[in-house]
């Protein structure tokens, strides 16, 4: 596995060879998770100024140690009050004239920061990190497993009487006593008829015999997050959910063995959304099948009606698929996979899918 050094070296190299050409002496990044991505820096109020010599990153007074501690030679330089007043003072100390980077326009970009030039390049980054390396996959890997891990730990104590609460702070117990460093997200457990919330938070319902229970959630393992949904009955489920719960197990496992490399979100949607229609619930499939997973849970590219980009190679993807019946209950299954030329690699297997009944 690559070491952190020198995935930031070569992430910055290829930063600094696309965008530090013709001109253009310095990069800005204000987006907080392609700061990450570039520098290994976690922290908040900050601003990263790349240019082809130093590297700074501008931030409060409260996360000068942190810059030193997680990045390899940046520069922390703490801004009193007005922090783009500081990066200008860096940008003339350095004789730059000339910047692209993270800021809404040109005009303003060359008031604040006393520039010639300003190119916005708003979405250069996050189109990159669609694009997983070996490292980023081995630590997606890792918080899945912790998330899988952390579902088949809970299983033993789904039963009637017990809270969705309940439920929930056991997962991300576990979830943290195995190495996950946050929650990806809020956890969500919802029973019943709450299952028809596609995004419904715990409470203090208790789990019913008869219940669905549908369990959304994923560790995260250094800055990167896993995505993993089940859902399961305690006690023999009613026909009509027998039916929803198979209709979605059809249409996830199927498009799990679709997906590849090259098609488009739009296709990968088309064909789970086609296999729920045919089985008549295409009313109660009500969001998208998935989008990218990586240092946010919620990333390019989008699985959806609108994603009309192929998907390349080592893009990691949920494939999630739901059925939602108001006063009745819902499923959504959900698999995190790394997409490939032929076919995919479930990061989520060690978490059955198939019908649990407890
Ligand atoms: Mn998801």
């Amino acid at each position: 596995m690559l070491q952190l050094k020198q995935v930031k070296e070569l992430e910055l190299k290829h930063l600094r060879e696309s965008q530090l050409v013709n001109g253009v002496q310095a990069f800005i990044i204000k987006d907080k998770f392609n700061c990450t991505y570039v520098t290994g820096y976690t922290g908040e109020f900050f601003t990263a100024v790349i240019t082809n010599g130093n590297n700074y990153l501008v931030v409060n007074s409260l996360y000068e140690e942190q810059v030193r501690q997680e990045t390899f030679g940046y520069i922390p330089v703490v801004f009193s009050n007005d922090a783009y007043e500081t990066v200008a003072q860096i940008l003339e100390k350095e004789q730059i004239r000339h910047i692209a980077g993270e800021f809404s326009s040109e005009e303003e970009a060359v008031a604040k920061f006393r520039v010639i030039s300003a190119r916005p390049e708003n979405n250069f980054l996050t189109q990159k990190r669609i694009v997983k390396n070996e490292y980023e996959l081995e630590c997606i890997r890792k918080a899945n497993k912790i998330s899988c891990d952390a579902f088949n730990h809970c299983l033993h104590m789904i039963k009637p009487g017990i809270t969705e609460l309940e439920i929930a702070a056991e997962i991300e117990y576990y979830m943290k006593k195995n190495g996950s460093y946050k929650t990806s997200f809020e956890t969500i457990v919802v029973s019943g008829v709450r299952s028809a919330l596609p995004h419904g938070t715990p409470s203090e319902k208790k789990i019913e015999y008869g219940d669905p229970v549908t369990l959304d959630f994923g560790a995260t393992y250094r800055s990167y997050c896993a995505d993993i949904t089940r859902t399961v009955f305690v006690g023999k489920p009613s026909d009509e959910m027998i039916k929803i719960y198979n209709t979605v197990l059809e249409s996830q496992r199927r498009t799990v063995e679709f997906v590849k490399s090259g098609l488009t979100g739009i296709q990968i949607d088309a064909f789970a959304r086609d296999i729920i229609a045919k089985a008549g619930f295409g009313q109660n499939f009500v969001h998208g099948l998935g989008h990218g997973v990586g240092l946010q849970v919620h990333e390019a590219p989008r699985l959806n009606s609108k994603g009309d980009t192929a998907v390349p190679e080592n893009a990691v993807v949920t494939v999630e698929p739901g059925i939602y019946i108001g006063n009745v209950g819902g499923v959504r299954i959900e698999d995190s996979v790394i997409v490939k030329k032929d076919g995919v690699e479930v990061l989520t297997a060690s978490a059955d899918k198939s019908l649990i009944i407890l």
